[in-house]
């Protein structure tokens, strides 16, 4: 097997992979996981909303839209201190990586950036990789937190650019990606993937995993997130997401995006630990650990431990070789 990453796959390539019968697949994923990475290691975050509910947005999917009935108690930005404890926590037990979410649209340089900069370079200094999900950003605002030491940035491009506009309305697919271009042009490492269950088709997926695989640079970590139904949003009697579907998803992301962090991200509270184990045999190498996501349930670190134990994977320690990589991308 050859080192090459490649960023020029055509639609059609892709959608062979992805159409690939499952066991081949899997194996195939597997060989490549094993060739790039090392397969016992799963990289462990820890996410934390720091400002909750409340958004402008119309995103179909989320639990925080302001316009929609979903129970969820809107919350101002939290404090420094109290995110710093939390960070703390998460990294007693075993995370390497903090992401802070806000229910923003975009943000804005007002006083409540500069909090969040502040955050940035307090988890920074407990030696955590800090990710932040703030919405929209500026070139000059990536550039504000990659000054405090912002270490990744997650921006889903949440599906295809042509099943977007049943999705979100309230923002274009084109903002998406000149926010990651933004991330990307100050040197901090881009998180983007995706949700299945949104009603979209198998075609929409394998155009989303092109939309992300032909980038110039591939993200470092790709999520991929079932959908969370949550009663009050315009999704909330979607089907469950079959597991199967997200073991396809991961493989084909495995394959055309080999040395990607692949996340098996929301919805693992609806998968057996045997689901979950056929994730990281099709290349997943990431998790959100902590009994919450952002306002949805996630197992807990007890749980995930003993998987961990039961499977033979080990936590990846933080900053490792990403960091790098990324250096010799701006230096060339
Ligand atoms: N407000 C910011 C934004 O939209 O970019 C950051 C936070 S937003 C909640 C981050 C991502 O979480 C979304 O882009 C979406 O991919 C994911 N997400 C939100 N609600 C979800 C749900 N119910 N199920 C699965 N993923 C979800
Ligand atoms: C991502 O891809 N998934 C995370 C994180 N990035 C920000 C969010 C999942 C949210 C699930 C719904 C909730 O808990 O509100
Ligand atoms: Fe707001 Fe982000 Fe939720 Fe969309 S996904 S409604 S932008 S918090």
């Amino acid at each position: 097997m050859q080192n090459i990453i490649r960023n020029n796959w055509s639609l059609e390539e892709i959608h062979s992979i992805y159409n690939t019968p499952l066991l081949q697949l899997i194996h195939t994923a597997s060989n490549i996981h094993h060739h790039y990475n090392d397969t016992a290691e799963v990289q462990v975050c820890t996410l934390l909303s720091i400002k909750t509910g409340g958004c402008t947005e119309d995103c179909a999917y989320c639990p925080q839209a302001a316009r929609y009935n979903t129970g969820v108690d809107v919350q101002a930005l939290m404090k420094k201190d109290e995110v710093l404890l939390y960070a703390q926590k998460a990294k007693d037990a075993g995370s390497t990586r903090f992401c802070m979410g806000a229910a923003w649209r975009e943000v804005r340089d007002n006083k409540d950036f500069d909090r969040v900069l502040d955050m940035v370079k307090g988890v920074n200094q407990m030696g955590m990789e800090v990710c932040c999900t703030l919405g929209m950003l500026t070139e000059q605002q990536a550039q504000k937190l990659a000054d405090a030491g912002l270490y990744a940035y997650n921006h889903n491009l949440d599906t295809s650019s042509t099943h977007y506009e049943q999705i979100i309305t309230t923002r274009t697919y084109e903002e998406r990606l000149n926010t990651l271009d933004n991330v990307r042009k100050v040197g901090v490492s881009v998180c983007c993937g995706g949700i299945i269950g949104l009603g979209e088709t198998h075609e929409d997926r394998i155009k989303m995993l092109h939309t992300l695989a032909t980038m110039p640079t591939h993200p470092e970590s790709v999520p991929i997130n079932a959908l969370v139904a949550v009663k009050g949003t315009p999704l909330e009697n979607n089907s469950k997401t079959d597991v199967w579907d997200m073991v396809r998803m991961i493989a084909t992301a495995r394959i055309i995006m080999p040395a990607t962090m692949v996340r098996l991200s929301a919805g693992r509270t609806e998968m057996s630990v045997a689901e979950q184990a056929l994730c990281f045999m099709a290349g997943a190498n990431s998790i959100f650990a902590g009994d919450k996501l952002l306002t949805t349930p996630n197992p807990s670190f007890e749980e995930d431990n003993e998987m961990f134990n039961l499977l033979g994977l080990k936590p990846r320690k933080a900053f490792k070789e990403e960091k790098q990589y990324l250096r010799e991308l701006i230096e060339n």
